[in-house]
């Protein structure tokens, strides 16, 4: 049986990564204790993780790195149902890398757009991110049908942290174009685990 001082998450405030294993261990009811740090100033965190990032997961005398590997590792822990449906595993992968990629380039966008001095700022690469994050959530639209279930999985919580991400630092102008979506998220955000780990209030970028 886990305890939940077995289980350490250590996550941010805003982190979109950090939020899938949080909602992970809200739907699989793994017991566990979560410290939301600042990174900026989580020297002790090097030990565990050299990149110094949120989330990561202590688990005894473990350390778990990589929001992926995280959630992986929370799902085989848990007697409760795989949210990595097996008869779609690699297609599931697939979305939750694309949902990933979208929730990097948001971050990245976001670093450039707000703690780097608007002369410095590289208009070239905040466009490149702009695009993959359309472009991705464009994909995913046209894929809707296939990945939305009546059941909860691993990717639709990927996606569902990767939209609400891109409308909390970036832009909302997404869901014009991406109905379907858009439709989703607004159902999906009603569920208690969507509600409980909404973004609070970040740290300053240093
Ligand atoms: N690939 C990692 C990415 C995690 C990540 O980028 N975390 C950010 C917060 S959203 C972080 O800790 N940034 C601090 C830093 O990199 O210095 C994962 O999936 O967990």
């Amino acid at each position: 049986m886990i305890m939940s001082e077995d289980l350490i998450l250590y996550n941010g405030p805003t982190s979109p990564f950090g939020r899938k294993c949080k909602i992970v261990t809200l739907i699989l009811e793994i017991p566990h204790q979560e410290e939301k740090i600042n990174i900026y100033k989580s020297r002790f965190l090097d030990e565990h993780n050299p990149l110094r990032q949120v989330p990561t997961l202590i688990s005894g005398n473990r350390a778990i790195v990589d929001s992926d590997n995280i959630c992986l590792y929370l799902d085989s822990i848990s007697n409760k149902k795989s949210l990595f449906p097996k008869d779609r595993y690699w297609d599931c992968v697939t979305m939750i890398s694309i949902a990933n990629g979208i929730m990097e380039n948001a971050v990245q966008r976001f670093i450039e757009t707000s703690a780097i001095p608007i002369e410095e700022q590289r208009s070239k690469a905040i466009e490149r991110f702009e695009k993959k994050i359309l472009r991705s959530i464009e994909w995913i639209e046209n894929k809707h049908d296939e990945f939305v279930k009546e059941e909860i999985t691993m990717d639709q919580i990927a996606v569902a942290c990767a939209l609400d991400y891109t409308s909390f630092r970036f832009s909302s102008e997404w869901k014009i174009k991406n109905t379907k979506l858009s439709k989703w998220l607004e159902e999906i955000t009603k569920k208690d685990y969507m509600k409980i780990t909404l973004p609070g209030e970040s740290f300053k970028y240093e």
